[in-house]
C-alpha cells in the first residue's frame, strides 16, 4: 500500500484553516488539520514544500515510521509549524487506518473509556450581568461546563469577549487589533464575577476561566486564591509558561486547579509541569502537539502524574482537530474536559462530521476513521483572507501578552 497523493487544501467558510488530504493507491484517503492560527500560510509552505514530497509511494500503515521521520529527519524538532505539519499527516494516516480497519478510531486506540465527552462551552458578555446571562443561556442549552469571561469595567476589548451569543472569533482583522490591558482592574473583578455566578447558579454546573497568560506568577497567586470560594473547575494559561518552573509559586498559594499548554507542542514544553505536578490539566490537542502519536505519550505521561487532559477546541482547530479530538477523549484513561467552541455553519458545512452535541456531552459518533471529511469544491468557494489575533498593550503602551 502506498501514498499516491498529498494535497494541502486551504478555506476560509468563515475563518481559515488548512487541511491535509492524503489519498493511498487503494482509494481510501485520510485527511488531517494544520492550522496554525494567524501564521497559517507557514504550515502550508512547509507541508507543501518539505513535506508532502517526502511522502508520496511510502507505506501508509507504518505510522510510527513515519511520524519520527518527520521529527527526527528534519533535524530541526519541535515548534508550532513542524509539529502542525507533523500533527496533520499524523491524523490523516490515523484516519486511514481506522477506515481500512473498519473502525471508529476510539476503537483503534483502546476502545472507548467513557459514554460521552464532557464539553465546555464559551459563555462571554460586555459586562458582569450580560455574562451571568451569558452562562444562563449555555445552561440552558444542555452544557454542564461554562468558561465564563467578561468584559471589565474601565477596559476596552476585554479578552474572549465576541460579538455573538454562540460564537467568539478572536482572529477578526488584517492586521492585529490592539487591545488595552490593566491587571489591577482584572484582579479587581473577576471574584465579583464568579461570586455572581455562584449565586444565580448555584454550586452545581463546572465553571472554568481563561486568565491569557496575562498575569506574572504572584498574580496569578492571589487570583487563584481570590476564586477558592467558587470552586472553580479550573483558571487556564494563568502566566506564560515558557518558564514552567513559574508555575510552583502559584501552586504554593492556592488549591484552584490549574490549566495550561493550548500553545505547547511536544512533552517538552510540558515535562517539568507534569512531572513536578505544578498542574492539574494538560490543554495541549492533536494539531498543535504531533496529532495522535504524540499526545496520547504525553497523556500517558500525565496520567502516572495524576495530570488529566483538557483538550484545546477554539474555533481556529478546525472539526478535523475535533473530530479527532473526540476519539482520542473518548478512549484516554485520564480525561478531565474537552473545549468545545462551536464552528459557524459555512465551516460545518465544509467539514461533514459525525460528531454530535447532547446534554452536556459530545459523541464522536461510530463512522470509520475520524469521521469528518471535506467538501472540496465548497472549500473552493471560500478563498483564504488574511487574518491575525490581537495584541495587547498595558495602559502606557508597553507591549503585553494578549
Ligand atoms: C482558548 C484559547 C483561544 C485562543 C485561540 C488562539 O482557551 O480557547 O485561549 O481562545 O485564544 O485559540 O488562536
Ligand atoms: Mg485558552
Amino acid at each position: 500500500m502506498k501514498i499516491s497523493a498529498a494535497r494541502v487544501i486551504v478555506t476560509c467558510p468563515g475563518r481559515n484553516f488548512v487541511t491535509l488530504k492524503l489519498e493511498t493507491d487503494q482509494g481510501v484517503y485520510g485527511i488531517g488539520d494544520a492550522t496554525l492560527n494567524g501564521r497559517e500560510l507557514a504550515v502550508v509552505a512547509y507541508l507543501q514544500e518539505h513535506v508532502c514530497p517526502l511522502l508520496i509511494g511510502r507505506d501508509p500503515r507504518r505510522i510510527e515510521d513515519l511520524w519520527q521521520y518527520l521529527y527526527r529527519g528534519a533535524y530541526w524538532r519541535r515548534g508550532p509549524v513542524t509539529m502542525r505539519a507533523i500533527a496533520a499527516v499524523d491524523v490523516a494516516l490515523w484516519d486511514i487506518k481506522a477506515k481500512m480497519a473498519g473502525m471508529p478510531l476510539y476503537d483503534l486506540l483502546g476502545g472507548k473509556s467513557r459514554e460521552g465527552v464532557l464539553v465546555y462551552g464559551h459563555a462571554n458578555g460586555a459586562d458582569l450581568g450580560s455574562t451571568v446571562e451569558a452562562v444562563g443561556h449555555y445552561l440552558e442549552m444542555g452544557y454542564k461546563a461554562v468558561r465564563a469571561q467578561s468584559g471589565i469595567p474601565g477596559l476596552d476589548l476585554a479578552y474572549g469577549v465576541g460579538r455573538g451569543v454562540l460564537h467568539y472569533e478572536p482572529a477578526d482583522a488584517a492586521m492585529p487589533t490592539e487591545t488595552r490591558w490593566d491587571t489591577r482592574k482584572y484582579l479587581d473583578f473577576i471574584p465579583s464575577l464568579f461570586e455572581r455566578l455562584r449565586e444565580t447558579f448555584g454550586a452545581e454546573p463546572a465553571l472554568l476561566h481563561d486568565v491569557h497568560h496575562r498575569l506574572t506568577p504572584i498574580e496569578a497567586a492571589r487570583l487563584g486564591k481570590s476564586l477558592e470560594p467558587f470552586d472553580l473547575f479550573w483558571i487556564e494559561d494563568a502566566t506564560p509558561a515558557e518558564n514552567q518552573d513559574a508555575f510552583r509559586l502559584i501552586r504554593q498559594h492556592t488549591t484552584t486547579p490549574l490549566a495550561v499548554g493550548e500553545i505547547f507542542n511536544t512533552l517538552w514544553d510540558a515535562k517539568e509541569l507534569i512531572a513536578n505536578q505544578l498542574i492539574d490539566y494538560i490543554r495541549m490537542t492533536v494539531v498543535g502537539s504531533g496529532g495522535i502519536t504524540h499526545l496520547r505519550r504525553v497523556a500517558d505521561f500525565a496520567a502516572i502524574h495524576g495530570v488529566r487532559t483538557g483538550c484545546h477546541g477554539a474555533t481556529d482547530l478546525s472539526p478535523v482537530t475535533m473530530g479527532a479530538a473526540l476519539h482520542f477523549d473518548s478512549w484516554v484513561p485520564n480525561f478531565g474536559i474537552q473545549e468545545y467552541m462551536r464552528h459557524s455553519e459555512e465551516t460545518d458545512a465544509v467539514f461533514p462530521h459525525s460528531y454530535q452535541f447532547e446534554d452536556g456531552y459530545l459523541h464522536p459518533g461510530d463512522t470509520a476513521g475520524h469521521g469528518v471529511d471535506i467538501d472540496e469544491e465548497l472549500a473552493a468557494r471560500y478563498p483564504y483572507k488574511p487574518a491575525y489575533l490581537p495584541v495587547a498593550r498595558l495602559q502606557d503602551g508597553t507591549m503585553w501578552n494578549w
